[in-house]
């Protein structure tokens, strides 16, 4: 079966990340988000991967190229972000059959796309507690009966998960009208097909959609808690690694380093020496974290660099931030309350008692600043030596 994978979407929750980095290309362990998505559809059985690209395309298809641990990659491209039924509709002339549609910034859990694509038609469903904000599936027997999107009143508690197996007559079905926000859905081509076909709810175990920049954090304490111990970078005898630790080949852990899996220190990296590294972090390609700075549950992107004398926690850098020597940064509120972030211009709840801040690609702070919990700063901002920063800049 060919499978879609939509990844032609702005982020823009997840600003300042996907900047200039699209958001199905921000790293989630040992690869970016998507792959991972990619993944699961050829451990299931895909037979092509047909990628919808649109904003910042050219990042995707430079990585994925024609082929895709053997599999055929083929592009398909969505000029306007118009929604993910126009998404799917973009990639229409590549598909014959049925096929499976995947969000590609959502990570799955690969033995259920595994049994969505051999119960198609299919979709992949999670339980959830409060199913109010989902589309919300409802069940007749063993198959769904519909699909209602944020019900006040859920008929389940099994909340769409965004995977789903068509049959080939769903290709004709594709062209929806746009939906109360504006947008042409999925879930609309879904509900002729649930119309049409006997559908199987496949619940999944375990899901993640990546919306926000402290879902990029979840993302990462999933996939890295995955890994297992391998050290194969240039490790001083006076490093200790404790758990789940991979240090690639070519990265270096210097003396008197202490690292609490899970961790992954990715090829070019440099961490210490005696710097503590902890919770699941991914220090990314290149990166760097100095003398005595300690990381915590955090993403240090491509290039980015924790001078000496640093503390970060729960927090994300984008490629090439460099905090000054002394920087630290507050993860944990006086009065234990959730962690607020700003997402499109709105304070909202990360639901996180612990976070730091999200840096964008080129940030560079002062020696000794001092950053605030929920903290965002845009791609190239700078903060003077010495300051305290509590407003997003
Ligand atoms: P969303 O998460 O709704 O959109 P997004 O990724 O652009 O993020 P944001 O809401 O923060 O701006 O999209 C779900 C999936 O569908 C995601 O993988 C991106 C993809 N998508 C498209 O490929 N084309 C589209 O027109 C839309 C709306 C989404």
């Amino acid at each position: 079966m060919k499978a879609v994978v939509l990844a032609a979407g702005q982020g823009t929750r997840i600003r300042p990340l996907s900047h200039s980095v699209p958001k199905p290309m921000l790293p989630v362990a040992d690869r970016p988000l998507v792959a991972h998505t990619i993944d699961a559809a050829i451990d299931a059985g895909a037979d092509e991967i047909v990628l919808v690209i649109g904003y910042e395309a050219d990042t995707v298809r430079e990585y994925f190229g024609p082929e895709y641990r053997g599999v055929p990659v083929s592009y398909a491209v969505q000029t306007e972000q118009a929604g993910t039924a126009d998404a799917v509709n973009a990639a229409s002339e590549h598909l014959d059959g049925p096929f499976a549609v995947l969000n590609g910034d959502n990570l799955y859990d690969p033995a259920a796309i595994a049994q969505l694509f051999e119960q198609c038609p299919a979709v992949c469903a999670i339980e959830v507690d409060d199913p109010r904000n989902y589309g919300v599936l409802s069940t007749d027997g063993d198959s769904v009966s519909g699909i209602v999107e944020k019900p006040a009143d859920p008929p389940t508690n099994l909340a769409n998960a965004g995977a789903y197996a068509f049959p080939e007559a769903a290709r004709k079905w594709l062209e929806v009208p746009e939906s109360d926000r504006g947008e042409h859905e999925i879930t609309d081509v879904l509900a002729t097909v649930i119309d049409e076909f006997d559908v199987s709810p496949v619940t999944l175990s375990r899901w993640l959609d990546v919306g926000r920049p402290w879902e990029l954090l979840e993302a990462n304490e999933w996939k890295l808690s995955v890994l297992e111990r391998r050290v194969d970078g240039d490790v001083s005898e006076d490093a200790h690694l404790e758990g789940d630790v991979v240090v690639e080949p070519g990265a270096t852990v210097k003396s008197g380093v202490v690292i609490e899996g899970p961790a992954l220190i990715r090829s070019g990296a440099t961490v210490g020496p005696n710097a503590y590294v902890r919770g699941a972090t991914l220090i990314d390609e290149g990166a760097k974290v100095g003398h005595a700075a300690e990381v915590k549950n955090s993403v240090l992107s491509r290039d980015a660099s924790v001078s000496h004398l640093s503390y970060v926690g729960d927090s994300v850098l984008g490629r090439d931030v460099n905090l000054g020597a002394g920087t630290n940064v507050a993860n944990l509120r006086h009065d234990d309350a959730a962690i607020e972030f700003t997402v499109k211009g709105e304070r909202v709840s990360t639901g996180r008692r612990k976070f730091g801040i999200v840096a964008g690609d080129d940030v560079k702070t002062g020696i000794n600043s001092s950053l605030t919990p929920g903290l965002k700063l845009s791609p190239g901002a700078t903060t003077k030596p010495g300051e305290t920063v509590d407003r997003d800049r």
